[in-house]
């Protein structure tokens, strides 16, 4: 579904096999060094989801090949498979002959956990310099998305509920919308998935 031009929701489009082979991988990149941190915000709040970043380091508000504010470990490498993922993406949301430019290939993700409670604020995404769309994977316990405009960090937005295996891809003109997740339901993850929580990978060229 189109929920406004560019931004495009495919439920279920990571079959169950491939959402455990996907949290998997996160479980592995989770691990340090470079691996799971909080993010602590330039005024001293602390953000409640825990990040892990692939390829590049987001940080407020820019982009490192090391984790400049943890443990100062190099990044992890982006692996070629999440490139061709993100391609697929795109090819399925906006179809192949969306008139798209090419850009360059997929070489950052950020990786979200959501354990209960957690939420994230409405915010842009700015820090890439690259036009390319945002994918975004949805894995564990259904969440509200909030999907805003482009002007104002206020109404008019619309709420969409993600669940596991979800696909959401954020182009064109909805690629600088502001966004956030106020809530998510614990205790809805598909059981045989094995995850506590929600998890959220984004995948991202940097233009860097
Ligand atoms: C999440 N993550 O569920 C969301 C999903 C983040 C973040 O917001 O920055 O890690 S990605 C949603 C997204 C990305 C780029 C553009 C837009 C939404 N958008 O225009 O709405 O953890
Ligand atoms: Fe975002």
């Amino acid at each position: 579904a189109e929920v406004a031009p560019g931004a495009v929701h495919v439920p279920g489009w990571l079959d169950p096999p491939a959402q455990r082979r996907l949290l998997a991988a996160c479980r592995e990149w989770a691990r340090p060094p470079a691996g799971l941190r909080t993010v602590r915000m330039p005024r001293g709040g602390e953000m409640s989801v825990r990040t892990v970043c692939l390829g590049w380091h987001w940080y407020p508000y820019g982009y490192a090949r090391t984790v400049v504010d943890g443990d100062g470990a190099p990044v992890k490498p982006f692996p070629g498979w999440l490139d061709a993922l993100a391609r697929d993406a795109v090819a399925r949301a906006h179809g192949t002959d969306a008139g798209e430019e090419p850009y360059a290939p997929y070489d950052t993700a950020l990786v979200n956990f959501y354990e209960a409670g957690a939420r994230m604020g409405l915010h842009r995404d700015s820090d890439e310099k690259s036009a390319a769309p945002v994918v975004s994977l949805s894995l564990g316990d259904t969440c509200v998305f909030r999907f805003g405009n482009t002007r104002t960090r206020t109404r008019p937005w619309t709420d969409v509920e993600l669940r596991s295996g979800d696909l959401f891809v954020f182009g064109g003109p909805s690629r600088l919308a502001y966004h956030g997740v106020p809530r998510t339901f614990p205790g809805t993850a598909p059981a045989e998935l094995g995850l506590t929580g929600r998890l959220n990978v984004t995948l991202r060229v940097s233009g860097l």
